[in-house]
């Protein structure tokens, strides 16, 4: 799920809007006109036990939710360039990759559109998919849900509430009755909240392109320096994850993960879709041992973003941590070989989040802290908050 809300991070930073509150306190003052009709526990409640809020539905209404006038449903073929091209990249406003949309399982009428019916253009999207998670000591069959957009013209007018019940009645029909998500937005309930850190590989360009400024006292000269890494890993036995290394990153994933409150359980079919390196999409290194076992993995995804109003530099790449899994390995050891490997391959900032083991690395290597916090939900699913190193996004 990461990485779909690293995309989504960025739609939401892209269309800044007046919106819901974005900290506990400006949410305590809210009335959540749709939020306190759903089956989520409200901000003030302290919840001690772990279950549905509401039983699975024996009946899900067969007609899908009503639009406005000139507006009409449809769903999105993600598998055609056009229409990536024509209607989704448009709403958007940027570059993302939408196999991220069609992992195992995925299903047609889960990528849910809206149309002006006079000419068809793309003005709503929320999309789900299938994902089988673990909260605390319960695996059940959710989806993630990801890409809630409005057009900007629509803002305001009420449609994402008909875009959640649309997707919650499509989910329901195929008998699964909680999700995950996440936003930038505080909504009633975080279950974690978690916060982004950056590390420059290029301090030069982020300058330039004022993704960051040279500290106090500090020049461009010194700021490189203290970005400046090894040009060679340090892991013996790390290569790129190969097809034949599914079976034991899956073993691997799967009981380290083990280790927290929330997080996704894959299958084989899972882990290759997720994991094996695709250029300019997602990198997977495993450490092999002596024996030919593997002990450890790291693995980060390419997120390129536009640079607007730069004369020379165009877009900026950014890596994005995903699973790093270690068991001989030391974890710091791995981060550093994979901030070494991110930059030979010309990435200029290596991005993380706090959850998981982060926060025993992040700031040895030289992550600095983001602004902005990203909020985890579940719905219809009541548990106590989990720490966000007790926390796990589902997939990427
Ligand atoms: S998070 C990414 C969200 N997308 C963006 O930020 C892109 C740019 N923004 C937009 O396109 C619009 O501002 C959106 C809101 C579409 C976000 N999650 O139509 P409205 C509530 C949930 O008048 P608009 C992601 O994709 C708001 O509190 N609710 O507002 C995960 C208010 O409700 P209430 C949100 O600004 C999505 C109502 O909407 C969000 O025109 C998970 C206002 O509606 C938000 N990010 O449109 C969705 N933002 O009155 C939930 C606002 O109560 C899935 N709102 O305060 C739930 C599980 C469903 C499946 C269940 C299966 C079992």
């Amino acid at each position: 799920m990461q990485k779909l809300q690293d995309i989504q991070r960025a739609v939401e930073l892209l269309s800044a809007c007046q919106g819901p509150a974005r900290n506990i306190d400006e949410a305590a003052k809210h009335r959540y006109q749709f939020w306190d009709t759903q089956p989520v526990p409200k901000l003030n409640e302290v919840v001690t036990s772990h279950g549905a809020i509401e039983a699975d539905k024996d009946h899900v209404r067969q007609e899908p939710y009503s639009l406005p006038q000139g507006f009409t449903w449809d769903t999105l073929d993600l598998g055609s360039t056009e229409v990536v091209r024509r209607s989704l990249a448009p709403l958007f406003l940027a570059y993302v990759d939408f196999r991220a949309l069609r992992p195992p399982g995925w299903l047609l009428q889960w990528h849910c559109g809206v149309r002006v019916s006079s000419n068809r253009k793309l003005v709503g999207f929320i999309s789900a998919i299938p994902a089988n998670i673990r909260i605390y000591d319960s695996v059940k069959k959710m989806v993630e849900i990801n890409f809630l957009c409005v057009h900007k013209k629509l803002r305001s007018k009420r449609v994402a509430p008909v875009l959640i019940r649309e997707i919650t009645r499509r989910v329901n029909l195929e008998g699964i009755f909680q999700a995950v998500y996440t936003a930038g937005v505080v909504l009633p309930k975080p279950v974690a909240t978690c916060r982004y850190w950056h590390r420059s590989l290029n301090p030069r360009k982020l300058v330039e392109v004022k993704f960051s400024h040279l500290s106090r006292n500090m020049t461009l000269q010194r700021t490189m320096k203290l970005y400046r890494l090894p040009d060679v890993t340090k892991t013996s036995g790390l290569r790129p994850m190969e097809p034949r290394d599914i079976r034991a990153v899956r073993e691997l994933t799967n009981s380290y993960l083990k280790r927290f409150h929330l997080a996704p359980v894959m299958d084989e079919d899972e882990v290759a879709h997720w994991f094996l390196p695709q250029e300019h999409i997602i990198d997977t290194f495993v450490v092999e041992n002596s024996s030919g076992k593997l002990t450890d993995f790291l693995s980060f995804y390419t997120l390129p973003s536009t640079v607007m109003h730069h004369p020379a530099h165009k877009s900026l790449k950014a890596a994005y941590s995903f699973y790093n899994v270690h068991t001989e390995t030391p974890l710091l050891d791995l981060m550093s070989d994979a901030l070494i490997i991110a930059k030979s391959k010309g990435f200029d900032v290596f991005n993380a989040l706090d959850l998981m083991e982060n926060k025993t690395f992040l700031e040895k290597l030289k992550f600095g802290i983001g602004d902005g916090n990203l909020q985890y939900y579940l719905y219809n699913w009541r548990c106590p908050g989990t720490d966000s190193e007790k926390e796990l996004k589902a997939t990427p």
